[in-house]
């Protein structure tokens, strides 16, 4: 029995769930259950909050899992990625307010940058030679420039409305992510063998989506 650990309720569950199903994996979903099990295929689902499923599968409380790959990479867990997915694609990026000037990364020399990605902020303007103040916040990030919290943000952006609502401009790509399938790195034989088939059926319904 392999147990595969993801999102209870956001922006992954939906696509998550419907990627099980596709593959022929039967299972009886309720939002009041912590964990199901499938009725046609060796699977357990778990239903945990996006953030704590890398280390989950990491700890081998879970076999494998599907998180995004920007919570992975700022987590430092890139080792357990085993298959992109191609769903929940979105990118982090950074953002002024509208008004302001903004010609070049250097122009964040010196500034306050508010974000919930702190690793995967500071790895990219380390690239690119910029020493800016990383604030860290949880949530409500695109608010903080107009409470004089941060001169720019460093967020999540998918469509963009986020951002035009707030007043903001979006000036750089940091990262680009979308859900990938991770995997523990020490499954036994039989664990493998359950991940290679579902491995098969997921590239098959890939396959038939192109
Ligand atoms: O409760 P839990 O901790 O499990 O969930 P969460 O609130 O931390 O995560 P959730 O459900 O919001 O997002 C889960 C994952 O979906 C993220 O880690 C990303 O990999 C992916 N994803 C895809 C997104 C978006 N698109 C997205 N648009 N995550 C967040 N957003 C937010 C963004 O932060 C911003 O506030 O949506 C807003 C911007 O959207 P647009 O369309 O206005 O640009
Ligand atoms: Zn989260």
């Amino acid at each position: 029995m392999l147990r595969l650990a993801i999102q209870k309720s956001g922006r992954l569950s939906e696509d998550s769930l419907k990627l099980i199903r596709e593959c022929g994996i039967s299972f009886i979903t309720s939002s009041l259950k912590l964990k199901t099990e499938s009725t046609n295929f060796p699977l357990e689902i778990l239903y945990l909050r996006d953030d704590d499923i890398p280390g989950y599968v990491a700890d081998g409380v879970a076999d494998i899992g599907i998180v995004g790959e920007n919570v992975l990479v700022e987590e430092g867990m890139q080792r357990l990625a085993v298959e992109q997915l191609g769903f929940s694609k979105c990118r982090l990026s950074l953002a002024v307010p509208k008004g302001d000037s903004y010609e070049h990364i250097s122009d964040l020399q010196g500034k306050n940058i508010a974000t919930s990605y702190p690793k995967l902020l500071q790895t990219y303007l380390d690239e690119k030679g910029v020493d800016a103040n990383i604030h860290t916040i949880s949530g409500s990030v695109e608010i903080a420039p107009s409470i004089g919290l941060a001169d720019a943000i460093c967020d999540i952006v998918s469509s963009g409305s986020t951002l035009i609502s707030n007043g903001l401009r979006e000036v750089e790509r940091v990262f680009s992510s979308q859900a990938v399938l991770i995997a523990n790195e020490g499954l036994d034989a039989e664990k493998r063998r359950v991940l290679d088939k579902l491995l098969f059926r997921i590239h098959a319904v890939q396959r038939a989506q192109k």
